[in-house]
């Protein structure tokens, strides 16, 4: 029988005072539940008389964002801490460190990060990351390139896929992402002036052609461990330090996806400066910033990726002159496409981001909304026409001036 159940604060004091070398032998430990994410418990556990700290991550048998009518696999606490370990491995020091794990309790203990910050909160209160752009394009580069048939050895990516198998994760993306914005759908939810602009969603034919299209990316092609659910609430971050967390959603998907997860995230912010800068030429820095951001990710990833084939690659004929530089396009395209159904499902599907939703003015939210949604219609609409990144921020900058 499962010796499962949802740990309370003393039990998480008692597995973090288990792990060696992290708390002093003298002196208290304090615990609190500080998770406010959608899917599960997060305790903070420290040591007020050393400063030392663990976090205890436990998943809960349901999607706590719905409550216990929707449940949900305790074995993505597995592919977490597994995925943790690989991305580790490839990305040394951009996740934190894992020092435990137990399956049965769906639980894992891992470096605390409490002198980072959540990376919507701070892009909220205006946070400038000068180091970011590095580091996420590295972290993405490093982790894809290693897991893909480019850089692994391809028989042991095949066996290593089947560990990540992570259906119930993987349906949440299907039907939020890639079905349920685009139908009435129960789980949609959106505010009433954009019952108009849902409709409109729900009947457009040229944008179902384009959303089934990714979703076929999304659901047959194992390209490379996926982080799956790289937002800007996956992010702890400081000026000068990133630590990407959360891989629960982890699965052998399309690169782009990743890549795109990080772009529509600071697209969503880029569409929130309608509310959150000062004045007009306060908006157009902190656009600016952003956009500058989002070009570095993408000319910062083509750059470590490409390096990292011409020096590792393992595939003889994927060294056929041509072949690298129609994989980045394709990879371009891809993350454009995914990059736009990420944004318009923070728009009217379940599950939005605080970025917008936190805009406390009805119109200056929904002027906000429809500028999120018009980028992320045209990156879905267009994105097998994109050939560079300046396109891209050119429907940005367009959508956000009309
Ligand atoms: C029911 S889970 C809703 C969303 O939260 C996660 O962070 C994923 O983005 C998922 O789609
Ligand atoms: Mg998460």
């Amino acid at each position: 029988m499962s010796n499962y159940h949802p740990l309370n604060e003393a039990e998480a004091i008692r597995i973090a005072k288990s792990i060696a070398g992290i708390f002093s032998a003298e002196g208290e430990l304090v615990c609190s539940e500080i998770g406010d994410g959608n899917l599960n418990l997060v305790f903070h556990v420290t040591q007020p008389s050393t400063g030392a700290g663990v976090i205890v991550k436990q998943a809960l048998p349901y999607a706590k964002v719905v409550g216990e009518s929707w449940p949900l696999t305790l074995d993505r606490a597995r592919i977490e801490s597994e995925a943790l370990r690989i991305e580790g491995r490839h990305a040394p020091g951009l996740v934190p460190e894992v020092y435990y794990t137990d399956h049965e309790l769906a639980l894992t203990v891992m470096e605390d990060l409490s002198s980072h910050v959540i990376m919507r909160r701070g892009l909220i209160e205006g946070g400038v990351y000068p180091k970011f752009a590095d580091d996420i394009s590295e972290f993405l580069a490093r982790t894809l390139f290693f897991t893909s048939d480019l850089g692994m050895n391809q028989q042991e990516k095949k066996t290593l896929a089947a560990s990540f198998s992570n259906p119930e994760l993987c349906k949440i993306t299907e039907d939020l992402i890639f079905d349920h914005p685009y139908t009435d759908a129960d789980t949609n939810s959106f505010d009433d002036h954009l019952k108009e602009e849902a409709a409109l969603l729900w009947s457009d034919q040229e944008l179902h052609l384009e959303v089934a299209l990714l979703r076929e990316k999304f659901l047959t092609h194992a390209q490379a461990l996926l982080h799956g659910d790289l937002h800007t609430g996956s992010i702890f971050i400081t000026p000068d330090s990133t630590k990407i967390i959360d891989p629960e959603f982890a699965y052998f998907g399309p690169m782009g996806f990743d890549i795109g997860a990080v772009l529509a995230n600071l697209l969503l912010n880029f569409a929130s400066q309608e509310h959150w800068s000062d004045n007009d030429s306060a908006r157009q820095a902190r656009r600016a910033y952003l956009i500058e951001t989002v070009r570095d990710i993408w000319t910062g990833f083509e750059r470590k990726f490409r390096a990292l084939w011409d020096a590792h690659g393992v595939d003889r004929i994927a060294r056929t002159a041509g072949y690298q530089d129609d994989y980045m396009q394709r990879l371009l395209q891809d993350s454009v496409g995914f990059a736009g159904s990420k944004m318009v499902r923070r728009i009217v599907g379940l599950a939005h981001v605080a970025d917008i939703d936190k805009i406390p003015e009805p119109a200056v939210r929904g002027q906000a909304q429809v500028i999120a949604l018009a980028i992320g219609k045209s990156l879905i609409k267009n994105n097998r026409k994109l050939t560079s990144i300046e396109q891209l921020i050119d429907i940005a900058e367009s959508a956000a001036v009309r």
